[in-house]
């Protein structure tokens, strides 16, 4: 087995901030205890299969440039996949972290028929299952790719032919019970095609009841085969298509509400998925974990002038703190984790950027982290946050969301009590000011 990374030659350590190696985690102590536990376990990270090892570097205006020579092999797409996955699972050992997450389709190639495809995909599910044996490397998540394939370009669920549906519902079945066989922790359904370009010709209502019936069916299959994992949808408001019918965890929520799904699916949040969508990553993070859907995250970032899905590897520990500190002031995760949705820039032609994005992105996320637990322990925030809706334990809050009051008795008591609210200051400059202070005095 042909040694592909060869520049890294050690696994990469936690060497401290002082190191002057760049293939050293500065930050990323797996075995750091905070908060009772190990930093790893805490932030569970995974790397991507796909834009990792199945991406050539390609954009819509010019070829791959990654030397990537198992994508050059047509003639034994067999032994090209077996070729990636080497390369994968050496990446994952060096780089030392304990996930991965994959499409179908990232690990195995369509065959000539549908059933050598699937048998395509057992196959190499054997493979991952042995390599995952010898290197103890766990899967976070799996995945099928429901987005590629002409087939889809109507969409997989949503597509108004009942036999791309159908198509679909084969896929998510061999993937996920390949989920299962791989011990994932969990399920992924990203609907890249299930939204629609034009409206003049989609039928909104039954393409929605179709969707349901789909998640219906996912969900009845994981009970069937006992996945212990936990399954998620991906938000994600537009691209591929004008528009995404998961926009956003809000949406998701409302229609998981509609169809009586919300206890079997939580979100998976991607940071640039967020901002396409209009929100702020805290924003998507909050609403998912106040509401009871949170699950996991894409850790990958947008740039703020670019309004496409540019998936590049976190560097902002200003970005991260709020929504870590929502994310494990809630208790973290528990069948989720931080998965790297990540592309390296087109230009970053060397094997060793992969390590490059990685090191520095995982190190950003571990400051973000330790950062969020100072705020957590000394309360700063979430103290503020309780005072601020006080009132609301009290008598008249109490009262007012019980179903004693009227809108006519409030009136009442606000003549008989002289009610007359006196504004208070929201803090926000204070609050902004003591996110930054923890931030400065940094207590890795
Ligand atoms: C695409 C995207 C996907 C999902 C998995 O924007 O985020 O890679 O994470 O299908
Ligand atoms: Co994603």
């Amino acid at each position: 087995m042909a040694e592909f990374f060869t520049e890294v030659t050690e696994p990469i350590r936690y060497e401290g901030p002082d190191t002057a190696n760049p293939l050293a985690f500065r930050v990323y102590d797996p075995d750091r205890i905070v908060a009772g536990k190990r930093l790893e376990d805490h932030l569970r990270i995974a790397v991507c299969y796909w834009h990792s090892f199945q991406w050539p570097g390609s954009d819509i205006f010019g070829d791959g440039t990654f030397d990537r020579p198992w994508l050059d092999n047509p003639a034994d797409e067999m032994a090209a996949a077996r070729q990636k996955m080497d390369a994968a699972f050496e990446f994952f050992t060096k780089l030392g972290t304990p996930y991965f997450c994959f499409h179908d389709r990232d690990i195995a190639p369509d065959g000539a028929d549908y059933g050598e495809t699937v048998s395509n995909l057992h196959q190499m599910v054997d493979y991952a299952a042995e390599k995952m044996e010898q290197t103890g490397v766990k899967l976070l998540w799996g995945t099928a790719n429901l987005f590629s394939h002409p087939r889809f370009m109507a969409g997989a669920s949503t597509n108004p032919n009942p036999e791309a549906f159908a198509f679909a519902a084969a896929q998510v079945r061999h993937a996920l019970d390949a989920t299962k066989r791989l011990d994932g922790q969990s399920y992924v359904l990203w609907g890249g095609r299930e939204g629609y370009d034009t409206l003049l010709n989609t039928d909104l209502k039954q393409e929605g009841a179709q969707f349901a019936r789909f998640l219906e069916m996912v969900a009845e299959h994981k009970r069937k085969i006992g996945f212990e994992g936990q399954l998620f949808i991906e938000p994600k408001p537009q691209e591929p298509t004008k528009h995404q019918y998961d926009y956003d965890s809000a949406t998701v929520h409302g229609f998981l509400e509609r169809f009586d799904l919300v206890d079997e699916f939580q979100v998976n949040i991607e940071v640039n998925h967020a901002t396409l969508a209009g929100h702020s990553f805290h924003h998507e993070v909050a609403y998912a974990v106040q509401h009871g859907i949170f699950g996991s995250i894409d850790a990958n970032r947008g740039d703020p002038q670019n309004g496409w899905d540019t998936d590049q590897f976190p560097n902002s520990v200003e970005e991260l703190v709020p929504p870590l500190h929502e994310i494990f002031g809630a208790g973290g995760f528990k069948y989720g984790g931080f998965n790297f949705d990540t592309k390296l820039r087109r230009q970053s032609v060397d094997r060793t950027d992969l390590f490059h994005g990685h090191i520095g992105g995982i190190d950003t996320l571990a400051k973000a982290t330790l950062i969020a637990f100072d705020l957590l322990e000394k309360e700063t925030l979430t103290k503020v946050r309780r005072d601020r809706y006080a009132g609301w334990s009290g008598d008249l809050g109490k009262w007012i969301l019980s179903p004693d009051s009227s809108l006519e008795a409030v009136a009442d008591k606000v003549l008989a009590d002289g009610i007359d609210p006196v504004p208070v200051s929201g803090r926000q400059e204070v609050l902004e000011n003591l996110v930054n202070r923890a931030i400065w005095s940094d207590p890795s």
